[in-house]
């Protein structure tokens, strides 16, 4: 019996086994296609076996396509030769069984076969669509034949992952094992029961059927979240394929659109940002043997708003979670507002009632120091100011073991400055939430000088098992996240006073990808808190640029949709911002005071004005050794700013336009500005050299 290096047959009695080992995920990757069809092939050709089982080893079925291998031209064999072809004219039945994760390719290899069986545990989908991609395996063709087209629909177009027991309710899957089983052994007894049924069930003889309006209304569904991309779009013609077209001409039309997809823009940013997101776990200057400390009883201080988020974190994810707050009344009013959270995603239908309770359930307020002594983790989130912080960061020192860790959640102040009233600034780090603590995915962890690597794996950790994205960030004003958009921040305004109005600028960002301008996002978070940092740096800083504007309408007391007037005005009970003739005229006349010069603006002036600012920060940051990739600092914007993911991120998007071009125009900012264009010295070397953004090597993690 010849064998792959990858993917091996193994006989169990009368059936085959075909074993996927491509670790760690068994995504279909060089000779993974290959080495089924072969094992396919051999088994057929071997009269003692009867049926096959088609199983992965190690923690997952397939996980789809290596996606690794998209975009660099790698020969994939044509329609009629591939896996799910040569499954499709197996003469004997294929069962696959499933553990782990039968996603993309993996589940149309799936579907290909006969017979479908699950562990409980398993998921299934078909997340093309979240790279950029459609299933270009059969999977748009297939689907909609095993669920329905509206079904179908769902999954390929939102892409995601299905449980076992929902994916054999839609039909996906013909058995779910009950927990425990072993599921090679069921496999293969299910095999032997089927091995004799003729004729075999095939999933591309059965046809499907759909009314037009069904995939209009899709469209319509879709418009505002898929703005700007077009692999949405794709999948729903390719299941609109699958009603109207016979099995292989919709493959036929599959196989276009995918090969129109697969080079797009769109397509290269998603994958840059699945693989981004994988590498800013990595740690690369801390010994690769650190384990996390594996947490039990995590406690939060500060039932305000940024403390019951966080309290819900950890409940949402199965953490029984303590929160302490000074006063028995502040302890009530937090308590309130986490409940009300809880009750509005129930009426949206996000949420199970029991599923409240139980997490509710999961959160213990506490009032005092003492009932949280055994706490292991604890995560400060009291007002942001150091004097505040610092007593409670003593005391803790003081009441907790010894083996605890201390985090703050801060998004400014000096983390070296809060350890030091510690005598465990080794287990000191900072934790920086993005607001509401309990939605928004970015954990930015901040590294003070003395932090352990345990306690930064540990802190790094605790974010990813609270279903955050954890990203090391350097101790240094704003840390990597505020700091990178802080100029983006200056400059909106700063455009205002040269003649832009708030709603212009909204709507370029918007076009460009937001999902809502940052004018709009400023009057939701609150201007008065924008207007706390600003006095603080200029107190600290006699050169800070300050923004008169901003600093006017928030003497005015138009602090955003809370006073039902920011950078908008709001009517009573309604969120939608209006353009406010009275903001009109407040730019104008300030304007006029400063004396600066009225232009026009173009789409792209106001774009890049505002990125280009951040893209020189995050370069004076890599080079100041505050973040290990730049890559990190685009997952910071995907997932604490809104910025649209199908453009990769903040420097993905700036090596889209050309390390050089955007140098050109920032000195020519400088020429124009003044020293708040001052170009970076990374970004002049990147520019020098041509390297990427992408490629620039930081300074050593300072
Ligand atoms: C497709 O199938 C197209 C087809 O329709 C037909 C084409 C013709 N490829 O996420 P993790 C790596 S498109 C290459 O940390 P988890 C990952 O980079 C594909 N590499 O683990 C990481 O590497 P490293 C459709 C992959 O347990 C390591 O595996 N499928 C792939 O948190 C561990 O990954 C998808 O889109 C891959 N397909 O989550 C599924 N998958 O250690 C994409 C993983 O070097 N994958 N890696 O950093 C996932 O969603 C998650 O990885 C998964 C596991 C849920 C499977």
């Amino acid at each position: 019996m010849s064998e792959t290096p990858v993917v091996r047959l193994e006989k169990q009695g009368p059936i085959g086994v075909i074993i996927v080992n491509y670790p760690p995920v068994n995504a279909l990757g060089p000779g993974v296609s290959d080495g089924i069809i072969d094992c396919l092939n051999q088994a057929n050709a071997d009269p003692a076996i009867t049926a096959m089982v088609l199983i992965g080893d190690g923690r997952s079925f397939i996980a789809g396509a290596d996606i690794r291998g998209f975009g660099t031209g790698r020969k994939r064999p044509p329609l009629g030769e591939r896996t799910y072809d040569v499954l499709d004219r197996s003469p004997k039945p294929v069962v696959a069984a499933i553990h782990g994760y039968a996603l993309g390719g993996g589940l149309e290899n799936a579907m290909a076969c006969h017979y479908r069986i699950a562990v409980p545990s398993a998921k299934v989908g078909l997340p093309e669509v979240l790279i950029g991609i459609l299933p270009g395996g059969g999977g748009t063709q297939r689907l909609p034949r095993l669920v329905g087209a509206e079904a179908a629909l769902d999954l390929i177009v939102s892409g995601r992952h299905v449980p076992a027991p929902e994916a054999k309710a839609l039909g996906i899957l013909d058995e779910v094992l009950p927990a425990g089983e072993n599921l090679r052994d069921a496999a293969v007894i299910f095999a032997l029961k089927m091995a004799d049924i003729r004729p075999l069930p095939r999933v591309r003889d059965r046809t499907v059927t759909a009314e037009p309006a069904l995939f209009e209304a899709k469209r319509k569904q879709i418009a505002r979240r898929a703005r700007n991309q077009r692999a949405p779009y794709a999948c729903i013609e390719a299941v609109e394929a699958a009603c109207t077209l016979p099995f292989d001409e919709g493959l036929a039309r599959e196989q276009a659109l995918f090969a129109e997809l697969e080079n797009a823009d769109e397509a290269k940013a998603l994958r840059y940002a699945f693989f981004a997101e994988r590498e800013v776990a990595k740690l690369p200057d801390l010994p690769t043997d650190i384990q996390a400390y594996d947490f039990r009883k995590p406690a939060v201080i500060g039932a305000g708003t940024m403390g019951g988020g966080i309290a819900m974190s950890f409940a949402d994810f199965g953490y029984d979670v303590k929160i302490m707050d000074a006063s028995q009344d502040a302890l009530d009013r937090g308590m309130a507002r986490i409940r009300s959270n809880y009750a509005t995603s129930v009426k949206r239908g996000s949420l199970a009632q029991a599923e409240m309770d139980q997490r509710l359930a999961r959160i213990h307020p506490v009032p005092g120091y003492d009932d949280i002594k055994d706490a292991d983790i604890v995560v400060e989130a009291v007002f942001e100011r150091m004097d505040v912080k610092k007593p409670i960061f003593a005391r803790l020192d003081e009441v907790l073991g010894p083996d605890a860790f201390l985090f703050s959640n801060t998004s400014a102040l000096d983390m070296d400055e809060l350890a030091s009233v510690t005598r465990r600034p080794d287990k000191v780090a900072g934790t920086h939430f993005f607001s509401p603590a309990n939605v928004m995915k970015l954990l930015e962890v901040v590294r003070p000088a003395k932090a352990s690597p345990q306690t930064l794996v540990t802190a790094m950790a605790m974010g990813r098992r609270i279903g955050k994205i954890s990203a090391m960030a350097g101790n240094t004003d704003g840390f990597v996240a505020n700091r990178s958009r802080a100029p983006f921040n200056s400059e909106m305004v700063i455009l205002l006073e040269e003649g832009c109005l708030p709603e212009q600028v909204d709507r370029v960002m918007v076009d460009f990808g937001y999902p809502m301008g940052p004018f709009a996002v400023g009057d939701l978070a609150g201007l008065d808190i924008g207007a706390e940092g600003r006095k603080r740096r200029a107190a600290a800083n006699p050169n800070y640029r300050k923004l008169p504007i901003a600093d006017k309408l928030v003497e005015m007391g138009r602090y955003g949709q809370k006073t039902g007037a920011g950078w908008y005005r709001y009517e009573t009970g309604d969120r939608t911002p209006h353009p406010d003739p009275e903001v009109a005229a407040i730019i104008k006349q300030v304007a006029a005071e400063m004396g600066v010069a009225q232009k026009t603006f173009t789409d792209t002036d106001i774009l890049q004005r505002l990125l280009f600012a951040s893209v020189n920060e995050a370069c004076r940051i890599l080079e100041e050794g505050k973040a290990y990739r730049a890559s990190d600092i685009d997952v910071m914007w995907l997932h604490g700013f809104g910025f649209p993911r199908y453009r990769g991120g903040l420097m993905f998007w700036a090596d889209g336009i050309g390390v050089r071009a955007v140098y050109n125009q920032i000195a020519a900012w400088h020429q124009e500005y003044g020293d708040r264009w001052a170009p970076s010295r990374l970004l002049r070397d990147l520019a020098e050299s041509g390297t990427a953004f992408r490629d620039a090597k930081p300074a050593p993690f300072a």
